[in-house]
Parts: C-alpha cells; structure tokens; sequence
C-alpha cells in the first residue's frame, strides 16, 4: 500500500459551516488528517509519499473548465471585492433553483458562488483551491502507482482533504470541491482499465461521482449510504437512480435506514462487491468515509472501530487493483484508528 498524503491539505481550513441554523465550526477541519498521519506513524502499512506534478488532464475530464477556472480564482476575486473579505471565509447564499437561469450571465461574484455550488457548509478559504489541487495529484498518483501492465502495488491510497464525493462536474458541496475518486477513476480509464467501478462507502451518497459518471458505461458507481429520505445529501441517493443512455444499469445506490448497524451494512457492502464482480471492473476506487462509526457527531450509522479491519478484508476479496481515496468522517480522535484499520484488514 502506498500512501500518497496532500502536504498542503493545512491551507484548507474553514472557520464556519451553516448548521442547523447557525454558523459552527467546520466538522471538516486539518486535524483529521492529522490523526491519520499520526496513527500511520504508529501502525505504517507502506510507504508515505507526497504527490509529484502528473499529468493533470484526467481532473478535467471530470470537471467543467468554467467550474475549475471559478475555483481557481475565487478567493482573489472575493478579496477583490473589498479588501477586508481576506479575514472572512466565502459561503454562497443563494442558488439559481428550478425556475431560476442557471446561465444567465450575471458577473456578480455571489451570484456565480451560488452557480457553482450546492450548500452553505462548505468555505472556500484562501488555500482551498491549492489544498484541493494537491488532492487531486494525490489521487492521480495513487492511480497510476497500481496502473500498467507492471504495476508499482496493487493497492494506493489518496490521503487527502478536503473529501471529494459530493462535488459534481461543475459544483461544490458537502465539503468538497475537486472529485478526488472521479479523478482517480478516470486516470485509471485513461491508464488502460476497461472498466472501472468507484465503491463509496462514506456515508453519506456520493451525489458527485454519480453524477459525473451517471451517462457512462465504462464506470460503475456504487454507493451505501444513508437513506436520502432522512439524510444529505437528500436529493439524490434513492435507489431506482441506475444510470441514463450509455450508462444505464451502471449506478448502483445502497440506501440503508438511520442507524443501521454493522451485519446490515456489510450485508449491502457485499451486494456492492457483486456488482462490481458481475460488471467485470478491472481496477476499484474506494471513496473511504469513515462516518459510518458509531461515535460519528453527523451521522447515524452504527460501525465499531474494530469492524473496519473487517470492511478492509472484504475489499480485498475483489481481488483488484484498488485506490483508496478519504473522504469523510468527523469523530476526529477516532478517525486515524479506523482509516488504519480498513488498511491493515486490506494489506491482512
Ligand atoms: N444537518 C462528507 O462526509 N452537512 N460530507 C450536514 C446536516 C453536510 C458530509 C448537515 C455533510 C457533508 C464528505
Ligand atoms: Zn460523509
């Protein structure tokens, strides 16, 4: 296993989030990834590598380039704006929903933040966009070390924040920008896999990555999650959701009620696998949340730390060429513990 860790993710560090009706401090904040680093320090399960300067067209093929050129200049539009904004973190409020023109060609900067986002949990700061760009090496180098007719190791991870799977072609949300498994999935494509599957395991529905893919053949999304009933992303994540034109028959959503427990949602993680299996996937993506723990402060569903060396050994099973890539999960002193379990259970 070798671990491709983002040296910047620090520069993405929102102060506040919109939660149940008032700003908080972000659940999505550097220390996460600080308590993995921490506990691979304790327990390493490969060599630690920073990213290197790959090739970075397999992020736009899965983002717009209106979308990328927004992120890449937002904050200095936004301190443009007025220079006192540079103390401040940028949240959109208001969105173009049904009715509303979503080209119309307004400049105004709220109104183009609105355009090119979903939520108002996620800040842009001032490094987002170096942090989120780092990421996505990160996962284009996790790609390519298991890519190839000899590859490097059959199984690299994208240990990188912020998490990606809520961000669409052209949107951010849910703390996320850059679709790090959707990058990661099409450098593998790019690399010679005939077809790819991206397994989400987060828990909340990867609305981004299925989006993304949701008209393609060549990449089946699955995803276990939380009921959208009850839980965000809400909108999508229903289960009749399986993929339009080329791509029908190749979205797979799991949605599994509030506080389901382990034996169900490995139950479902294993109707994912056979999925994967009968699609004949040559290379796996594992968008890994670890908010399915029990003591998550989000979420509701009812993982041990000790079931994650479990999920690990069952992802191996597939028997493919695997990168991980982290997304969420915010019981921050728990989150190394987990993430390194699910990859000492897959190194076994
Ligand atoms: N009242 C990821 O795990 N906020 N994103 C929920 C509920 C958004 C989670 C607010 C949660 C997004 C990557
Ligand atoms: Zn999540």
């Amino acid at each position: 296993m070798i671990i491709f860790h983002n040296p910047q993710h620090h520069l993405h560090d929102g102060r506040q989030e919109m939660f149940r009706g008032r700003l908080v401090p972000c659940h999505e904040n550097p220390s996460r990834l600080d308590y993995v680093l921490n506990e691979l320090q304790r327990r390493p399960v490969g060599p630690l590598r920073q990213p290197g300067e790959p090739d970075l067209a397999p992020l736009h093929r899965v983002h717009s380039a209106p979308y990328l050129d927004f992120l890449a200049r937002a904050w200095d539009d936004w301190v443009a704006l007025n220079p006192a904004n540079a103390e401040l973190d940028i949240l959109p409020s208001i969105w173009p929903v049904r009715g509303f023109r979503h080209e119309a060609p307004s400049t105004n900067f709220t109104a183009r933040l609105g355009r090119f986002s979903f939520d108002s949990g996620s800040p842009i700061t001032a490094g987002t966009w170096t942090a989120a760009l780092a990421g996505a090496r990160c996962a284009i180098d996790a790609a390519l070390a298991v890519s190839g007719p000899a590859p490097e190791s059959r199984a690299a991870m994208a240990l990188t924040r912020p998490p990606g799977h809520h961000a669409g072609p052209d949107f951010f949300g849910g703390y996320c920008f850059i679709n790090n498994a959707a990058v990661a999935a099409q450098t593998l494509r790019d690399a010679g896999a005939r077809r790819v599957a991206v397994l989400d395991i987060d828990y909340h529905h990867g609305n981004g990555t299925q989006t993304i893919f949701y008209e393609r053949g060549d990449v089946l999304t699955v995803s276990v999650h939380g009921d959208p009933r009850t839980e965000y992303p809400f909108y999508l994540g229903y289960a009749d959701e399986t993929g339009e034109g080329e791509g029908r028959g190749c979205n797979l959503n799991l949605p599994l009620p509030t506080g389901s427990d382990f034996a169900t949602w490995r139950a479902a993680l294993q109707q994912g696998l056979d999925a994967i299996a009968r699609f004949g996937a040559e290379a796996l993506v594992v968008s890994l949340g670890v908010d399915t723990f029990e003591g998550d402060p989000i979420s509701q569903f009812k993982l041990a730390s000790a079931d994650y060396l479990q999920v690990g050994a069952t992802l191996a099973g597939a028997g493919l060429p695997t990168v991980f890539v982290m997304e969420g999960g915010y019981a921050v002193a728990e989150v190394g513990i987990n993430v390194v379990n699910v990859l000492q259970g897959f190194a076994g």
